[in-house]
């Protein structure tokens, strides 16, 4: 099926993760390039094919669609670009200088994948309607596909921050996108200044922020974290953005203004963790799920245009956390407000990149029916006691 041996060849490959830890080490002691090329040149291609082959096992009426066939074309180009360097030496100063080049003009032509990979699942939608079982392989299927996404260019990120020429003057003490010292509660306040910008430009109000701090392991010295701030500000800044939609609209008439956000960073032995809690009347347990469903979120948008939901913020928010062996997670009380927290490991040593692996089970996830349900379905009728339940 795949015009290409050389995707089979390498999706037999498993990518090999990285900790945050390798890649700062990586980075800090005189990073080497050659090295580097030579990773790159195997474990970006061993990406790309691992998640292709996953691609060609969506249902036809999905893989169909205009918009997924490009994506699968981009796929496809960055793949074939990269396999030229399989036999050009590392001493070559020009192929150095052109894989970095390659390396952008890919992160360029995947810069919309997500929106198109959405369109996708859009014309999917109005063409055949809802279906269960196919939700939930999409599901699982864009989880993973994303993931993959996010440590693609994380590994192009690093490469070209610490070799190109473009290095980042503004932040002279990172490496390459991490930060070894990241001020969590200052990232936390980016996030909801700028949340809190847009949130004033829809409702002309916004609710104040509130920010602790606990840190276990020394106690009143504020919270740092080896950490990619990027993923740490798109993560809260979603969060807000739901936080403060809730609040502005469950108390846009009340007279006693908008209750607070808060905020609470808190470091463990094992846990870095962030609570952000709105008093935005919260959402009922059964429709929790939905905020993490990719063909639910598909539909539900536009009418706030830039102010919160726009879509697939919170399920690639929680890909964010999960990539380094986090979590986000809602725990909301119907009635009164929302907490959302995001778990991240206290050690860079142990925040390996969790990525997906194309094998015989993932194969499974797509290939077999789903068996019937084992527990009960609420039921108005009466059980015909007459007749058997064992059926
Ligand atoms: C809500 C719904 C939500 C989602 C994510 C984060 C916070 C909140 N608050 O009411």
């Amino acid at each position: 099926k795949n015009a290409n041996p050389k995707i089979e060849y390498y999706s037999r490959f498993s990518p090999s993760p990285l900790s945050i830890k390798q890649f700062l080490d990586f980075g800090r002691d005189n990073a080497c390039e050659k090295t580097s090329y030579m990773f790159l040149r195997k474990e970006l291609p061993v990406r790309l094919a691992n998640t292709m082959r996953e691609v060609n096992l969506l249902p036809d009426k999905l893989l169909s669609q205009p918009s997924v066939r490009l994506v699968q074309k981009w796929y496809m180009q960055s793949f074939v670009e990269l396999l030229d360097y399989e036999n050009r030496k590392p001493e070559d100063c020009e192929a150095l200088n052109d894989f970095l080049e390659l390396l952008i003009e890919i992160r360029n032509r995947h810069n919309n994948v997500v929106p198109t990979m959405a369109q996708g699942v859009i014309e999917y939608k109005e063409k055949f309607g809802f279906d269960p079982f196919i939700s939930s392989n999409v599901q699982y299927f864009l989880d993973r596909f994303y993931t993959n996404r996010i440590s693609f260019r994380m590994l192009i990120n690093q490469h070209t921050l610490l070799f190109g020429d473009d290095t980042n003057p503004a932040h002279p003490k990172h490496f390459g996108s991490i930060d070894p010292a990241c001020s969590v509660a200052e990232v936390v306040s980016d996030a909801y200044d700028t949340a809190k910008m847009l949130c004033e430009k829809f409702y002309l109000d916004a609710p104040e922020l509130k920010i602790e701090e606990f840190n276990m392991k020394a106690p009143k010295r504020p919270i740092q974290a080896v950490y990619v701030p990027s993923h740490l500000f798109h993560m809260l800044f979603e969060l807000f953005k739901n936080s403060m939609r809730a609040t502005v609209e469950l108390h846009e008439n009340s007279e006693q203004g908008l209750p607070p956000i808060k905020a609470k960073v808190t470091l463990g032995k094992e846990d870095l963790s962030i609570k952000i809690s709105d008093r935005g009347g919260g959402v009922p347990l059964r429709k929790i799920d939905r905020l993490f469903n990719y063909t639910y979120s598909t539909q539900i948008r536009i009418d706030h245009g830039d102010c919160a939901g726009f879509g697939y913020g919170l399920p690639i928010s929680r890909l964010y956390a999960r990539y380094f062996q986090g979590d986000l997670k809602l725990y909301s009380m119907e009635g009164v407000g929302t907490d959302a927290v995001i778990y991240l490991k206290a050690l860079s040593s142990e925040s390996f990149e969790r990525l997906p692996v194309f094998n015989k089970s993932a194969w499974r996830h797509y290939t077999t029916t789903p068996e019937a349900d084992d527990w009960s379905n609420p039921s108005t009728e009466p059980r015909d006691a007459s007749k058997s339940n064992f059926k």
